[in-house]
């Protein structure tokens, strides 16, 4: 499936299916289909889209392995004063000591292992960064979700590279500006893309996973990540 971009700025929703299409169907190389890169249009955001990053017979087999092999649990997170499990599966693997807290919760990493090393050492090429952790999400069907939030935790640093990988069933990504109401953006996270964020963009822009009520097959995202 292509990518397929829409929100309120720069040309309407159809034009820019379109257009992704088009480039798309011209790039039969599979080292060029790799490098295809997309800017988001947004005010106060750093953000690149490969939609091909990892091809599908890629893709397929790193949903495959990191289902059965990465160490999945379900926790419970305190939100306004209310304990209440989390709908997802999470992981988090990383270096020694490079611990991980948001909404109360403390994760300490489990050492790498080698299907997360290879997709790390990938992103760390085409990010530019060397990530040293790894945030998995298991979105088991449309009812497990991820609500709005920054990636904006102190341990992240104050510009944080957030280089975000999918497998499995796509699911919409949603953008709103944390100041002016009007700036909103959806992205179709497809199986085997990345999404880069960087800059001020989590200064300024909020993301979430809504839930949905289509059909929609188990997905895994990993958030390679720098704790200082
Ligand atoms: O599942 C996704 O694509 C989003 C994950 C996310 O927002 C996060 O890990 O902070």
């Amino acid at each position: 499936m292509h990518p397929t971009f829409y929100g309120n700025s720069g040309g309407s929703r159809s034009q820019r299916h379109l257009h992704s299409e088009l480039v798309l169907n011209f790039i039969n190389l599979p080292l060029l289909r790799y490098m295809l890169k997309l800017s988001l249009p947004l005010p106060d955001a750093d953000i690149q889209f490969y939609p091909n990053f990892l091809n599908v017979s890629e893709s397929d087999r790193f949903l495959t392995e990191l289902t059965q092999r990465i160490q999945w649990r379900q926790d419970a997170i305190t939100l306004f004063g209310r304990s209440l499990l989390q709908p997802r599966l999470t992981a988090w693997y990383g270096d020694p000591g490079k611990s991980y807290t948001y909404s109360n919760l403390t994760m300490m990493p489990t050492p790498w292992i080698p299907p997360l090393l290879d997709l790390k050492v990938k992103a760390d090429a085409i990010s530019g960064v060397v990530y040293n952790s790894v945030l998995l999400n298991l979105y088991r069907d449309g009812n497990d979700s991820m609500g709005w939030h920054s990636d904006d935790e102190p341990e992240l640093g104050h510009n944080p590279v957030i280089g975000s990988l999918s497998l499995g069933g796509t699911r919409r990504f949603m953008l709103r500006h944390r100041f002016d109401k009007t700036l909103k953006h959806q992205v179709e996270l497809t199986s085997g893309s990345l999404l880069l964020m960087r800059g001020a963009t989590q200064h300024h822009w909020q993301h979430q996973i809504p839930k949905t009520k289509r059909p929609v097959s188990p997905r895994i995202n990993l958030t390679f990540r720098v704790i200082g």
